[in-house]
């Protein structure tokens, strides 16, 4: 069991809260380190200690690593939980902990390394047998006839995307080859401008796929298990809006296999820790188009369905521990899905920061709520807008949703604008009662809604 005796929680909000109870159950001390606005924060009073590391400007609190480094020192902590956003994925700074003497919860830095470069990523898991989207296969040369050649080969529509970027940023579609030109010359500038890297790689371009991740776990001693697939493909702008596991209409076999291809990459590149591999789904098949390195915001729906404590999971292997659960042991029972709380303008998407007056949370069977809020709190207007998440859970999809529309409508959370009325009509939206739809869809929904 965990050696660990204090853990400093490098994030704020209902990640941090997540961080700081899964290390209370397991008897490790926490320390909160947090911005000056985030002092009333619920884990910054629950924690063992906290440390004030800088102002509100994420650049000079939770992104300011000297800071992060020190408060680690003088609390005589011996691991940091980067959460996630922030440090989470910074090969730097994960290097910069260890140097320290610290333990980083999370990848070995030179696999956060690989996994951030795009281009080494797709060849790392190319190499390890993940299907990957047919493409350049490396970096796109100099030479731009070669890239012609390239682009041609591979068929048109064609994406350009940065090797440094992800997420959807530093990306370009391509229709015909008379464009393909200014929009690499365009791609290389922005890499180089955004990234400080102007290596830019082609991929076929997939029109209406639907996006689709799966959950590992590895542990320091070559063992590494998945933990089935999420469907994310509720998103609007590479904003992930509900996401929901297992994904509707992927067979038991087809989770079987595309779990095993993320398995024997885990092993075979030494991962550490939890991860996730997100694929598009097109046709029938997957293919992968990164790898992120963290835990995620979405990672209660695999929870749910699992009954793996993956935070759990994460400090355990930091601390050297085997994984607790066998591969053979993991089942999916039922059907969980997640509503990402924002607070927002419900049509116009504006952040709508402030004070909450009023806050119950909803309960019942199959629900559980994470957040941070509570009534008096104040949301602040300097860090992302995601004040909570509701995750529902039946034995099928519709006993899902069914439960989640209750919990919506039970829940009190006034003062502030939120997206809670989104959720609500999309729970009643006939498209995503069915299931299976693509990445466009909640845009193309919101479209038909305004004209
Ligand atoms: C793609 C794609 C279509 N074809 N790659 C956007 C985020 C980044 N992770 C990769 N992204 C995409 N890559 C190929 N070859 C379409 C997207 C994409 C997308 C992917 C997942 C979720 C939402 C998306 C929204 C728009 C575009």
């Amino acid at each position: 069991m965990a050696v660990l005796d204090k853990i400093v929680i490098a994030n704020r909000g209902e990640i941090a809260l997540r961080i700081l109870r899964a290390c209370h159950a397991l008897g490790i001390k926490t320390v909160a380190v947090h911005s000056t606005v985030d002092r009333n924060l619920k884990h910054v009073a629950m924690a063992d200690e906290s440390v004030c590391i800088g102002p509100a400007p994420a650049t000079d609190s939770y992104l300011n690593v000297p800071a992060i480094i020190a408060a680690t020192e003088v609390t005589d902590a011996v691991a940091v939980h980067p959460g996630y956003g922030f440090l989470a994925e910074n090969a730097d700074f994960a290097e910069r902990v260890e140097q320290s003497g610290f333990i980083f919860i999370g990848p070995r830095p030179e696999t956060i390394r690989l996994m951030g470069d795009k281009v080494s990523a797709i060849k790392a898991m190319k190499d390890a047998g993940v299907p990957c989207v047919p493409g350049s296969d490396g970096p796109l040369p100099e030479d731009a006839q070669e890239c012609l050649r390239i682009a041609r080969q591979v068929g048109y529509p064609i994406i350009i995307k940065a090797s440094a970027g992800g997420g959807g940023r530093g990306m370009r579609v391509v229709h015909t080859e008379a464009h393909l030109n200014t929009a690499l010359q365009l791609t290389r500038q922005e890499a180089q401008t955004s990234f400080g890297d102007a290596t830019v790689y082609l991929e076929k371009f997939l029109e209406t796929p639907r996006h689709i991740e799966v959950q590992v776990v590895a542990d320091q001693h070559g063992n590494a298990i998945h933990l089935g697939e999420r469907d994310c493909s509720t998103q609007r702008r590479h904003q992930k809006v509900i996401e929901e596991a297992p994904a509707p209409g992927i067979t038991q076999q087809q989770r079987d296999e595309i779990g095993s291809a993320c398995v024997e990459a885990c092993k075979r590149i030494g991962y550490r820790g939890a991860g996730t591999f997100e694929f598009l789904f097109d046709g029938g098949r997957f293919y992968f188009i990164e790898m992120n390195t963290r835990i995620q915001v979405e990672h209660p729906v695999t929870e749910r369905i699992t009954g793996v404590d993956l935070v759990r999971e994460q400090i355990l292997v930091a601390a050297g521990d085997t994984l607790s659960h066998r591969q053979e042991d993991i089942q999916i029972r039922g059907h969980a899905i997640e509503c990402r709380i924002n607070a927002e303008d419900p049509e116009t998407f504006m952040p709508s920061p402030g004070l909450i007056e009023g806050f119950h949370a909803p309960g019942g069977p199959g629900i559980r709520m994470e957040s941070h809020i509570y009534d008096g709190y104040r949301v602040p207007p300097n860090y992302d807008s995601l004040i909570g998440k509701i995750i529902s859970h039946g034995e099928d999809r519709d006993m899902a949703i069914a439960r989640l529309r209750v919990a919506l409508d039970e829940m009190v959370l006034n003062g502030i604008k939120t997206n809670v009325p989104l959720h609500k009509w999309l729970l009643w939206d006939r498209g995503f009662l069915k299931g299976g739809f693509n990445i466009h869809y909640l845009e193309k929904r919101l479209e038909e809604r305004q004209g």
